[in-house]
């Protein structure tokens, strides 16, 4: 490794002095403008993590739901995850070294990791559709390039193509194609497997409207149509051809306002569903006769894969354990359902799929979701391989049925991460097998009233939290208040903790109406902001 050309680049991508930034929730994020010498070092740590693992990493140049000037970057390893958390550490230490200081942190890293520099790296490369991303891809390339890794630019990818391409390489083919292609073909093929399987059941000609929020899932959603079957018509809008990405539409704005995205028209009934910006997360929702809007979020999309799931598990006689992982966010009705229902574990993490997926390798079957739409499903080596042979070779039609149904769904879902478009077609297929409409899958259960804000405060570090972050261990006096509070108000629920990849605390509640939920919500947001340093105007209450 030649730390002097290092030096050399590192010279055109000078980290403003001062600057510091954390690796997240899900990587880097901030302003555009102040990320290029971050994109820069994530290059340089990523040639040092591929030469680490012997593996090809993934560098995705996105912000997802934040908004357009924000920008970011989140690493991939091996097998399609989330960055190890103790490579966290040194993405952190590698952003925030000064200038002076970078090629000590670099070597520090390789020192500790104890890495052979003889081995080779390779980093694949994806970006969204905001304006900043191809700039910032460049400088990721240039750090890569510094460093004398290879590496190949997948160029506009969703977040989760990008994870699958990894995954894909580094198990030479086994999980797919490593082009987006490959996703292609691999989902469809096993959509249009479920969907034929479902015919059989009844006629299934199914219309969606999708708001992809003006970002990359409707460029990449327009290039998969043609591989799709004609029983499933999908309508996309904001496909970021006039609006600005995320602004009054996408998954989050949805989730988070309860109401439709604009500009997407809904007559009563019509089944239409959110992307966030880089297409990993998804909600669906829908208006009833009486134009009361439905949210369907990342609790009931867990409730209907789970329970479908566990159905064809039983039938096939297979004993395999499946658990669902949530977040502190899950609405209390939904956990309730769920023990009730798939009579395993269910669990909660801290917020971040990287907590859910970990979570979810211990089991055979691990469903997870966070509320907000990101999720999807992991089934262990053991659990496929037995799958698989009883597809293939059981003799009873009736197992053998269910059996191929789970081996279409496990070919259907990214493994990798949460995934809109995978999660979008396996909820499409199960709709159809179920022979269920969109109005049925939400009478599962009757979400709690929930709300959800942000408070802007001097530094959120200042909230420190505990128990899958349901309680607020720091500042003094905060979870009394909350204690309190909660306790005032009917089958209420509240928690704060600070968000990973916005600059805000963000208060959830829960409680026995809409309006005590806003009320509990709201009260809580006072008390952050009194007393955790809330700065700007003081929280107003929910209208
Ligand atoms: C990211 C993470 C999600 C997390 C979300 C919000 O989503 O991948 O797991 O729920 O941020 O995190 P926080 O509340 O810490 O801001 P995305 O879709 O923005 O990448």
């Amino acid at each position: 490794m030649d730390f002097g050309t290092v030096a050399k680049y590192s010279a055109l991508h000078a980290k403003p002095p001062g600057l510091s930034s954390q690796y997240g929730t899900a990587g880097f994020r901030s302003k555009a403008e102040n990320l290029d010498h971050t994109m820069f070092r994530m290059g340089l740590l990523a040639v040092l993590r591929s030469k680490k693992t012997q593996s090809t990493i993934g560098v995705m140049v996105t912000a997802s739901h934040n908004p357009e000037e924000d920008n970011g970057v989140k690493l991939i390893d091996p097998l399609g995850e989330m960055l190890a958390p103790s490579w966290e550490e040194h993405a952190t230490c590698l952003a925030n070294a000064e200038e002076p200081e970078l090629l000590t942190v670099l070597s520090d890293i390789c020192q500790k990791e104890a890495l052979d520099s003889q081995h080779d790296a390779f980093v694949v490369i994806g970006r969204d559709t905001r304006s900043s991303s191809k700039k910032l891809s460049q400088s990721v390339i240039d750090g890569v390039t510094a460093l004398g890794g290879q590496f190949r630019d997948y160029g506009l990818v969703t977040t989760p193509q990008l994870h699958y391409v990894v995954c894909c390489r580094n198990t030479h083919g086994n999980y797919g194609r490593a082009t987006v292609e490959g996703y292609y073909q691999k989902l469809s093929k096993a959509f249009m497997e479920l969907m034929k399987q479902a015919a059989t059941q009844r006629d299934c000609h199914v219309c969606l409207k999708i708001d992809c929020a003006n970002g990359i899932g409707a460029l990449k959603l327009k290039e998969m149509e043609r591989y799709l079957p004609g029983c499933l018509r999908i309508h996309i809008f904001n496909d970021g051809l006039n609006g600005k990405l995320n602004h009054l539409c996408g998954a989050d704005f949805v989730k988070e306002h309860q109401k439709p995205p604009v500009g997407l028209e809904m007559t009563t009934g019509e089944r239409c569903c959110s992307f966030d910006g880089d297409a990993d997360r998804i909600v669906y929702y829908y208006n009833d006769a009486a134009g009361r809007f439905h949210l369907l979020d990342g609790d009931k999309i867990a409730t209907l894969i789970s329970t479908f799931i566990k159905e064809l598990l039983v039938k096939t006689g297979q004993t395999l354990t499946l658990a669902v992982i949530q977040t502190a966010y899950a609405n209390g009705s939904s956990t309730r359902y769920l023990e009730e229902t798939i009579k395993g574990p269910v669990q909660c993490a801290k917020t971040g799929v990287k907590h859910l997926h970990h979570k979810a390798k211990e089991f055979d079957v691990g469903v997870y979701f966070e509320a907000n739409g990101h999720g999807t499903v992991l089934f262990s080596k053991t659990a496929e391989m037995k799958i698989r042979h009883q597809a293939e070779n059981e003799k009873d039609n009736r197992k053998r049925e269910a059996a191929k149904i789970l081996e279409n769904t496990i070919d259907l879902i990214n493994q990798t991460v949460g995934d809109a478009i995978s999660d979008m077609l396996v909820i499409e297929a199960i709709l159809a097998l179920k022979n269920l409409t969109v109005q049925q899958w939400d009478a599962m259960y009757t979400d709690r009233p929930n709300r959800q804000l942000k408070v802007k405060v001097a530094d959120r570090r200042v909230i420190d939290t505990t128990d899958a972050e349901r309680r607020a261990v720091t500042p003094p006096g905060l979870q009394e208040k909350i204690d309190a509070l909660v306790k005032k108000t009917t089958w209420a629920r509240a928690f704060v903790r600070p968000s990973g990849t916005e600059d805000v605390v963000r208060v959830y509640a829960e409680a026995d109406t809409q309006e005590n939920a806003d009320n509990l919500a709201h009260e809580v947001s006072l008390a952050v902001y009194c007393l955790a340093g809330g700065v700007g105007e003081e929280p107003k209450p929910v209208v």
